[in-house]
C-alpha cells in the first residue's frame, strides 16, 4: 500500500499530496497512475485527478470517470474515492475481479472537486455544500454545484434563483469555475467514458438520470441492471441497504446535476449519482470509524456493476 491511512477525513492540502504521492510511487501489477489537472477552483486552488491504467493490457481501453467532494460537508466522498484509488493501484489482495476490471478500463478519479467548499467546511462551518463564490447580489457566498451544470439546467426544478440559498443554481448555466472543469473535461473526452460516477452523501442510494424530469433515459433499464449489481455487492458485505432508480423518481428533482450532463451533455451512457452511507444517524458527520466500511462496500458495488456493464 501507499502507507496512508484510509480512516481519516484529509484536509485538501493532504489529499493533493497524497495524489502526488501515488503518482509518483512504484506500483504493483503493472499499474501506472498519472496526475493531471482539471483546473482550479474560485478562490485559486488546483483540481486535480490521478488516472490509473494497467500497462499490458488492451490498448485504447474503455474509461470511467469518478469524481467526489463536489458538496463540500459530504466529507465521506472524497474519502471513498481515495480508498478507490488505493484498491485499484495496489490491489493489495490480489483480488482477480479488480485485475479483471483493470484490463477492460482505465479509470480517472478525482477525490475533491469543490477544493474551496471543502476547505470552508473544515476551518468554519462544517454543514457548508456549495462553492465559494462571492455573489455580487446581496450578502451571500456559494453556488450550488450540482444546479450549475449546463444541461436542461433550470433553477425552478429543484433549484434556486437566491445566492442566499444552499441551493443556488448560480446567475448562469455552467457559470462556476468547478463546474466548468468537469464540462471542460468530459465535453473533451466525453465519447472516451462509459461511465461517470459522482459520489455523494448521504442516503444510500444508486441513482440514474434523469433529474430534471420524471421521464426516464430511452436506456434506463441498462442502468438500471447494471447498478442493481452494485447494490447486491454493497449488500453482500454487511446488509446495508442501497435504493437504486432515478433521481428525480426516486429522491426529488433536480435540474443541473451533473450526473444529467454527463448522460445528456457529454454522451457518458452509465451515469450516475451515488449517495453513500448512511441515512441520517450521522448524516454528513459520519464518524471517521466507518469510513472504511463505506468505502469498502462501495468499491465492492463498484466492482461489481463495472463487470455487468462490460458484459451486458
Ligand atoms: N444529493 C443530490 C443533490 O444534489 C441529486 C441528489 C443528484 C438529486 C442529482 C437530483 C439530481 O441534491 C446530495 N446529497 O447532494
Ligand atoms: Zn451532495
Amino acid at each position: 500500500s501507499s502507507g496512508w491511512s484510509l480512516n481519516v477525513y484529509y484536509s485538501y492540502s493532504s489529499i493533493l499530496n497524497y495524489l502526488t504521492a501515488i503518482a509518483a510511487a512504484t506500483l504493483p501489477n503493472n499499474m501506472t497512475a498519472t496526475l493531471e489537472t482539471l483546473g482550479t477552483s474560485y478562490e485559486g486552488r488546483v483540481v486535480r485527478m490521478i488516472k490509473l491504467s494497467k500497462a499490458g493490457s488492451a490498448a485504447n481501453k474503455r474509461k470511467i470517470f469518478i469524481d467526489g467532494g463536489i458538496h463540500a460537508r459530504e466529507w465521506v466522498s472524497p474519502a471513498t474515492v481515495i480508498y478507490m484509488i488505493e484498491m485499484l493501484a495496489y490491489n493489495p489482495n490480489n483480488n482477480a475481479s479488480i485485475n479483471t476490471l483493470l484490463n477492460r478500463y482505465d479509470v480517472y478519479l478525482a477525490p475533491l472537486i469543490n477544493p474551496d467548499g471543502y476547505q470552508y467546511s473544515g476551518s468554519s462551518y462544517r454543514l457548508w455544500r456549495k462553492n465559494r463564490r462571492n455573489n455580487p447580489q446581496g450578502n451571500c457566498y456559494g453556488v450550488d454545484l450540482n444546479r450549475n451544470f449546463p444541461f436542461q439546467w433550470d433553477p425552478i426544478i429543484g433549484g434556486s434563483n437566491s445566492p442566499c440559498s444552499d441551493l443556488f443554481s448560480g446567475a448562469t448555466p455552467g457559470s462556476e469555475p468547478e463546474t466548468a472543469n468537469i464540462v471542460n473535461y468530459l465535453m473533451a473526452n466525453g465519447d472516451l467514458f462509459d461511465a461517470y460516477l459522482t459520489i455523494h452523501s448521504y442516503g444510500q442510494m444508486w441513482l440514474y438520470p434523469w433529474g430534471y424530469t420524471s421521464a426516464l433515459p430511452s436506456d434506463h433499464s441498462d442502468l438500471h441492471n447494471a447498478a442493481l449489481s452494485g447494490k447486491n455487492a454493497i449488500a453482500a458485505y454487511q446488509g446495508m441497504s442501497y435504493l437504486v432508480g432515478s433521481s428525480t423518481n426516486e429522491l426529488y428533482a433536480a435540474a443541473g446535476g451533473s450526473d444529467d450532463f454527463a448522460k445528456g451533455g457529454a454522451g457518458i451512457k452509465y451515469s450516475y449519482t451515488i449517495e453513500l452511507r448512511d441515512q441520517g444517524d450521522y448524516g454528513f458527520q459520519l464518524p471517521a470509524t466507518l469510513i472504511i466500511p463505506t468505502a469498502k462496500e462501495f468499491f465492492d458495488g463498484f466492482v461489481a456493476f463495472a463487470d455487468t456493464m462490460y458484459t451486458h
